[in-house]
């Protein structure tokens, strides 16, 4: 037998097992007729041959006419598969959306284009994965988000900024390098959750990453992207605004000099030589240390635009990052990092141009456990927006800690900005259909490494799967995600599909129990953002404190009395947050300075929450060990060692944070845990 290390992901194709389902499978997938050929179509049909012949046991013939007995049709020929799926409903499809229907002894999966043969394909898949009904078929699936992209921070020595999975899957040693078998597989599981944009190099572009975009190494990325290219995926770069001082050595990079306009548009064009679909470039300009057009006195829309001109002679689009602020001097109360964002490209709104996309961290601040949604989302009208999602666990966990984030980016893709009244939800500002944008989507900071199971933490990869289908469709439930994952990864036993989804699904709020309390954030060890370190970042330049005293605690952003952020929002927010009485519990400390004695919605002090949400954090989190080890029949071995190994670990994390933050805050305050549990 095979044995499982994860490596397989959610693409398992285990056997069907339940005997009826099986033999309701196969007449239908004995022949496979393909009404047309590419190279995108042969690898769905690759993928739907090899997933029907280990799932069925049996081995497909494949014709390109039609044929009277049962079976699968796939294609884009109208024509022919129109009948079957119907006209009207066929029309309605999008460019990269599908239908799957059964109609007698046929099923169609039917797209307008190879890419939306691949997604029905892998759709399809998914059903007999699940050992789902096939008799009666009628799906239709577009896409909400035009973009559905994964941003790698892999460096070329093969290191990863913020990995916790090994090294990078695409470079070593300052080389390009990678196993192909390994890139192929690594699309096919991108493309299996509708991933269409993958960047291959950190946002922060140092050095020798600078060099990416020159002959040197064009020809071995270009490799890469003939991967990505058969399963729908386009290749970004990330550059360094500097580029033109750096790698084309001109005098300045200042965006209104023309030698500099020149320079882009000359290197865009070289690039194409080598890529001729290529997606475009992302920047993090004048951010933690980067190059950006503030050097030149201009702005980051003079910046943008002149890279975006550069990248519109080929259609191709520009991702400007909106994580933008400054440093400043902890002693200095005013200044609030939260804001930043918002105050330097609200005034740009309009002056974009239609190729820019603007990609906005979920929150104003980074990636907390906790955070409000960012103020910046449907503050621009007139801009094309992005929302970018870590998956990477930066701050939630390193894949050590178990921390399923799809319940939290459901709240921020259901979160209402009010931008053009009721119903203005984040996931309609980004997808483009609030401000009829031409461009907008989602991206993900990518959580992958070479870890032969390539997320470290094997129940890590339900956060990349869960990234991709909400990428796909925000409007799916958390529970409907995290159950699919799960009979995908793990099979069909009820008891333990459902005892891994009941974990994934409150790992977040766990995590969060044991962790910063109350949307304060960041009381982290500085640098590599684990474990808990109370003023880590309290005397800090990096504008992220908490204020803690003997008295009280929390940062004060309301407009009567602090630094006044939450203007930023649209006044049926922004009423909600600056009220003590409305504001939700969880974020009371991200809006409020409020004593240790302030009683929460839930009834308790602020200083009885932290006792209590720590201890019980502790006590969930050896609970969850216990859950896993009853598992260990029905998981894999190398598996369930790995996770029980990270439980294990977990434990230790949230003995050690429950203890230095009640015992902080005890010591700060003197008042006593009304239960007298053990304090230091
Ligand atoms: O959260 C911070 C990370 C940096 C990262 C930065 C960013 C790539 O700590 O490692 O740099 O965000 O998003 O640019």
């Amino acid at each position: 037998m095979e044995i499982e290390n994860g490596y397989k992901c959610w693409l398992r194709y285990k056997n069907v097992e339940d005997q009826s389902v099986l033999s309701s499978y196969r007449p239908f997938c004995r022949n496979i007729t393909v009404t047309k050929t590419s190279d995108i179509i042969n690898y769905a049909l690759d993928e739907l041959i090899d997933g029907i012949s280990s799932m069925c046991s049996i081995v497909p013939t494949v014709t390109d006419e039609f044929v009277e007995e049962a079976g699968l049709v796939i294609g884009t020929d109208r024509s022919k598969i129109i009948d079957i799926v119907g006209k009207e409903a066929f029309e309605s499809l999008d460019r990269e959306g599908y239908m799957i229907k059964t109609v007698k002894s046929k099923i169609a999966i039917a797209g307008k284009s190879d890419l939306g043969i691949l997604y029905g394909v892998f759709h399809f898949l998914r059903i007999l994965q699940s050992e789902k009904s096939i008799t009666n078929l009628d799906i239709f699936e577009n896409p909400q988000n035009k973009i559905r992209m994964i941003d790698h921070w892999d460096n070329l020595d093969g290191t990863i900024e913020r990995g916790y999975a090994g090294n990078s899957i695409f470079y070593k040693d300052n080389k390009v390098s990678f196993d192909q078998r390994r890139i192929k597989d690594y699309a096919r599981l991108l493309s299996s959750i509708g991933i269409n944009a993958i960047s291959l190099n950190n946002v922060n572009v140092r050095e020798n990453e600078m060099r990416l975009i020159t002959k040197t190494y064009l020809t071995d990325v270009a490799k890469i992207a003939d991967i990505f290219r058969n399963y729908g995926i386009k290749i970004f770069l990330s550059v360094n605004f500097a580029s033109p001082t750096y790698v084309g050595k001109l005098l300045t990079s200042d965006p209104l000099d023309f030698s500099v306009k020149d320079w882009w548009k000359g290197k865009v064009r070289e690039i194409y030589e080598y890529i001729p679909d290529f997606g475009g470039f992302i920047v993090k300009a004048d951010s933690e240390y980067t190059s950006g057009p503030f050097a030149y006195g201009r702005t980051h829309a003079d910046g943008a635009n002149t890279i975006a001109q550069a990248l519109g002679q080929f259609g191709s689009l520009l991702i400007w990052r909106a994580f933008v602020y400054k440093m400043q001097d902890w002693r200095d109360r005013k200044t609030d990092r939260a804001k930043a964002a918002y105050e330097f490209f609200k005034p740009l709104d309009g002056k974009f141009l239609d190729n820019v996309i603007l990609q906005i961290k979920n929150g104003p601040m980074d990636f907390q456990v906790r955070e409000p949604v960012s103020p910046l989302f449907g503050a621009m009208e007139s801009t094309n927006q992005m929302l970018e999602l870590q998956i990477t666990q930066e701050y939630t966990g390193h894949q050590i800690d178990l921390c399923y984030l799809v319940p939290q980016w459901k709240e921020v893709f259901d979160f209402d900005t009010y931008a053009a009244g009721r119903g203005s939800k984040v996931s309609n500002v980004v997808s483009g259909k609030t401000f009829k944008r031409p461009y907008g989507g989602v991206a993900g900071v990518s959580n992958v490494g070479d870890d032969p199971n390539w997320t470290g933490h094997p129940l890590a990869q339900a956060n990349l799967y869960g990234f991709g289908r909400l990428a796909w469709n925000p409007n799916l439930s958390s529970e409907d995600i995290t159950n699919e994952w799960t009979k995908l990864t793990f099979g069909n036993n009820p008891e333990v599909v459902k005892t891994i989804s009941e974990m994934l699904l409150s790992s977040w709020r766990i995590y969060e129990s044991y962790t910063s309390p109350l949307g304060v954030g960041w009381m982290v060890n500085p640098g590599i953002h684990y474990g808990p370190n109370v003023d880590g970042y309290e005397y800090s330049k990096w504008g992220t404190y908490h204020y803690a005293d003997h008295e009280g605690i929390g940062v004060d952003r309301t407009k009567a009395t602090g630094t006044d952020f939450i203007s930023q929002y649209r006044p049926q927010v922004a009423e909600i947050y600056e009220s003590l009485e409305k504001c939700p519990d969880e974020l009371l400390l991200f809006f409020h300075h409020v004593p240790y004695t302030h009683r929460l919605k839930s009834g308790k002090t602020i200083i009885q929450h932290i006792y209590d949400s720590h201890f019980d954090g502790v006590e969930k989190v050896i609970e969850m060990k216990e859950k896993w080890i009853g598992l260990k029949d029905h998981v894999d071995q190398i598996i369930f060692n790995e996770v029980l190994e990270r439980f294990e670990l977990q434990l230790k994390n949230a003995i050690e944070w429950c203890d230095v933050i009640n015992s902080y805050f005890w010591r700060k305050s003197g008042i006593k845990d009304e239960f007298g549990r053990k304090i230091y």
